[in-house]
């Protein structure tokens, strides 16, 4: 099967089994009793709190849309049919004040997004009740959820509780503590706010070897010799590493999502209990890396297209479940080169 590339947004690949998409995130909502309402508070001039059995007896529009994940995988199709965001809003009549809306979680940590209210209206945001015909399934977002198209799949919250219209933006559960991109817009690779890391200091890590345990969001080091560096423990999404050598280097519970590896030397490195979700090993030297409980979902191992594959061998180790939540060129790559070397 060939990717449509005109309808695949930059650093994204195709998933195509399992038949459904993988589960991210939280996989259910809050326990509770109460019954399920949907609130739409904050900047409206009529707010709303409607028994969610309401609202599904209006559910009649259906969209299909391209999901985009920001950990780089992207599925075709999906039908999803619902109630239009915009349909709400004309009930509850958002001020003129109103310029932010936030959808909040009935989930234990209350996870929330949120979007300019222009924005969420042009994008034709669905309050949605099912998808591919059948009611939603719980760990994807049933009883409801949001589904916002034209932006990664973050932007739509499961298990829709709250619609906030507010004055000022409020940065949701990804956005503020892992700094995912507030905008999220696939087409522009909005993924991950870029770091703010002092030269100097980038410099003396280099130097010394070493930034364990050290929150370097977006820091590059392309190119560096970081042979046997200390990384391990540190927070360092959408990291550059690309062509560095990193030769027995320690990630050990290192939290690296969305970073690139491009054509590293990362022989003999310890990845062990690392997190790696969408990071991007194109063209690195795996020989004898450890991923042992690491996880690598959505990974690139090789281009969506197969090439430029990381060299991997039978000394390289990946945990099963890892290898579940690659997209279908990447574990076929994967599974590949460790059988040829094994
Ligand atoms: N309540 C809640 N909604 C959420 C999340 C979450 O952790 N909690 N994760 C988001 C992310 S990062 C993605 S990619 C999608 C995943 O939806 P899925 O589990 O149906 O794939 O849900 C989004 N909505
Ligand atoms: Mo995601």
């Amino acid at each position: 099967m060939t990717t449509d590339k005109s309808r695949m947004p930059p650093g994204q690949s195709l998933l195509r089994t399992p038949s459904n998409w993988p589960v991210m995130g939280e996989d259910a909502p809050r326990k509770d009793r109460a019954p399920w309402m949907i609130n739409i508070t904050g900047e409206v001039e009529r707010p709303l709190a409607v028994p969610l059995s309401e609202l599904m007896a209006f559910a009649r529009t259906e969209i299909t849309i391209d999901i985009h994940c920001v950990t780089r995988w992207s599925k075709f199709d999906r039908v999803f049919s619902g109630l239009p965001l915009n349909d709400l809003l004309a009930e509850a009549r958002p001020t003129a004040d109103a310029k932010f809306i936030r959808f909040v979680s009935r989930s234990e940590r209350a996870h929330d997004t949120a979007l300019p209210l222009d924005l969420a209206r042009s994008l034709n945001a669905l309050v949605a009740f099912e998808a591919e015909g059948e009611p939603l399934t719980t760990p994807h977002g049933g009883p409801v959820r949001m589904v916002t198209p034209g932006r990664y799949f973050y932007k739509s919250i499961k298990w829709l509780e709250t619609i906030e219209l507010r004055t000022d933006n409020k940065l949701g559960y990804w956005e503020a503590g892992p700094g995912y991109h507030n905008n999220a817009d696939p087409w522009a690779e909005e993924r991950f706010i870029t770091g703010n890391i002092p030269p100097d200091l980038r410099q003396r890590m280099i130097d010394r070897r070493s930034f364990g345990k050290r929150d370097l969001l977006g820091v590059d080091f392309s190119g560096e010799d970081l042979t046997g560096v200390d990384a391990a423990e540190a927070t360092i999404r959408n990291a550059k590493f690309d062509n560095a050598i990193l030769r027995d280097a320690s990630f050990r519970n290192t939290e690296y999502s969305g970073a690139s590896f491009r054509g590293a030397d990362m022989v003999g490195a310890d990845m062990r209990g690392s997190d790696g979700a969408g990071a991007d090993f194109c063209g690195a030297d795996l020989r004898s890396v450890d991923f042992s409980e690491a996880g690598v979902t959505g990974a690139m191992f090789c281009e969506a297209d197969g090439t430029n594959g990381a060299i991997i061998d039978g000394a390289t180790l990946f945990e099963d479940y890892a290898l579940a939540k690659l997209t279908d060129v990447n574990r076929a790559y994967v599974e590949r080169m460790r059988g040829a070397e094994a």
